[in-house]
């Protein structure tokens, strides 16, 4: 196993030999990062492009975030209605094949979707391939040139099982 992939081991094993308290807080998700069911996220303060978004969610061994179900896509967007209004990355496209929307992290089709109404629109014929997050419609999902500059959620799904009964 390379050093690559040990680091994020190391990071979720380290917090073990701290205190209690510190290990509550850090054995799931790293500093900045919420926690949510199985996974991280981390809500970037700077804007990217999305293909420059996901390199960047990338450097924490994470992905853009790959909305699962009702239940993570509404924890997201209660999540950002209480932050400053702006667009956000989600991991889904359709720059392969128009029309076929899929995830970056698994290149599997959506399985649950909340586009605004009338989204996907591939807007006035222009290549909108990317997924976000849309603040002027409470972060329903729509489609946007992928060259624009937003910001990205990362998600970093945890290993299954629990770490502490695995370890203690
Ligand atoms: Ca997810
Ligand atoms: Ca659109």
């Amino acid at each position: 196993m390379d050093l690559q992939k040990l680091i994020p081991i190391l990071m979720l094993t380290i917090p073990f030999v701290k205190g209690q308290e510190e290990l509550k807080e850090v054995c799931g998700c790293q500093d900045k990062w919420i926690r949510y069911n199985g996974s991280c996220y981390f809500i970037s303060e700077n804007a990217f492009s999305f293909a420059d978004a996901e390199t960047f969610c990338e450097q924490s061994y994470a992905h853009l975030v790959h909305i699962d179900t009702a239940d993570e896509n509404s924890f997201l967007k209660t999540y950002l209605l209480r932050m400053k209004d702006a667009n956000y990355w989600i991991g889904s496209h359709d720059r392969l094949i128009e029309g076929l929307w899929t995830y970056v992290d698994t290149n599997q089709p959506l399985t649950f979707t909340d586009w605004s109404p009338g989204q996907p629109d591939s807007w006035h014929g222009h290549d909108e391939d990317c997924g976000l997050l849309y603040f002027p419609h409470k972060y329903m999902w729509d489609d946007g040139p992928c060259d624009n500059k937003i910001h990205a959620i990362c998600e970093l799904r945890l290993p299954e099982g629990n770490l502490l009964e695995i370890i203690g």
